[in-house]
């Protein structure tokens, strides 16, 4: 006999994983990380014997609960569960399973759908910041299906639109974490930055890569990975992140002019693989360096006549990322004010993840 847990199985943006109600998993999170690792398959290169993808971005978890926070309407905790190795992170954000935190929070009965669409309001548990989607609830259910597209997903879907306003410093303390727009490590010049995700911007061609490479390219090249890997391992330090050996921040992102008109372009380590597109937050993140004057996306980004509201286009290896920014031009350093972009969410399976006897007596 095995253990049944509910769950459910959902394409968040261009991310997969599980999404449980919090109570259908034990509070003590050691408890609660052996299970994740059981059902997701992990550690195995191929996650073979659980539902897991075998990529990160495939191997996923979101909680889900009724909220506390004043301003919210659901509590959602990301877990990032490691392929190969055993161990299952709460160090980051993730703004694709957000995209689907609305939708199953609606199908599970936590909120009450309104005629033609809700708005969903999200304390995200491992930042602390509050984002509101919105989610086409037409006959007052959930619909998935839609006429919206992504880059990195095939087909159209309903529109989940995402917004955030408060998510500067969300893990950092600040919008630039060691207070310069420019730092030199190991002989490079970079940017490190936390609108939403903590990210390192590079120039591609100081790395002596064009930025255009695919991601199988740069996982490839072992030197370059341990290049990056020492300068994350050092600037995590200086992003008041602590040690990051064991952490999946910060991200970094190598960046080149634009290729197909957008404003600039990534290749982003999320941080031992390579990402098909560009996590959401990231995309956030590296937006807002790109309208930061004295960054080191200056000389590569190009951005539109100056205005409150930015539409940053985000190149990646599989199309765009568009970002939506407002500033608030009354403060002084022009702060920002609202940060807005597009997604889709699918329920793909719904039912019970089966957990190995040996783990049951850790099962609520
Ligand atoms: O940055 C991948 C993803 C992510 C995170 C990663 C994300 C975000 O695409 O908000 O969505 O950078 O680890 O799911």
């Amino acid at each position: 006999m095995q253990s049944a847990i509910p769950c459910s199985l959902m394409r968040g943006g261009t991310s997969k994983g599980l999404f449980f109600l919090a109570n259908n998993l034990p509070d003590d999170p050691a408890a609660r990380d052996n299970i994740l690792l059981a059902a997701m398959g992990s550690p195995d290169d191929r996650q073979i014997d659980g539902v897991g993808g075998a990529h990160p971005l495939t191997s996923k978890v979101a909680i889900v609960k009724a909220s506390t926070h004043p301003e919210a309407d659901v509590d959602y905790l990301f877990l990032q569960v490691s392929v190969d190795k055993p161990l299952v992170s709460d160090s980051q954000n993730c703004g694709n399973m957000l995209a689907g935190v609305g939708p199953f929070a609606i199908d599970q009965g936590l909120i009450k759908a309104s005629q033609g669409k809700t708005k969903v309001r999200i304390h995200m548990v491992n930042t602390g910041g509050i984002a509101v989607a919105e989610v086409q609830t037409p006959d007052g259910r959930v619909e998935y299906g839609g006429a919206a597209r992504i880059d990195g997903v095939p087909g159209n879907a309903a529109p989940v639109l995402l917004e955030f306003l408060d998510i500067a410093g969300s893990s950092c303390g600040q919008l630039l974490p060691t207070g310069n727009l420019i730092d030199h490590i190991d002989g490079l010049e970079v940017t490190c930055i936390d609108n939403g995700m903590p990210v390192v911007l590079i120039r591609a061609k100081d790395l002596g890569k064009t930025g255009y490479e695919s991601p199988k390219e740069l996982e490839d090249d072992e030197q370059l990975k341990q290049v990056i890997e020492n300068i994350r391992l050092k600037l995590g330090k200086a992003m008041n992140l602590g040690d990051v050996s064991q952490k999946t921040v910060p991200k970094i992102s190598l960046i080149a002019e634009p290729q197909n008109n957008g404003t600039i372009t990534t290749r982003t380590f999320i941080p031992h693989r390579v990402h098909e597109a560009i996590g959401v937050l990231g995309a956030a993140s590296v937006a807002t360096a790109c309208i930061l004057p004295g960054t080191v996306t200056e000389s590569l980004a190009r951005i539109k006549p100056d205005n409150s509201i930015h539409l940053i286009d985000v190149e990646h290896p599989t199309g765009f990322f568009s970002v939506e920014i407002e500033l608030d031009k009354s403060s002084p350093q022009a702060e920002i004010k609202r940060v807005a972009l597009l997604r889709t969410a699918r329920l793909l399976m719904r039912g019970e993840v089966l957990i190995p006897e040996d783990l049951k007596q850790n099962i609520k």
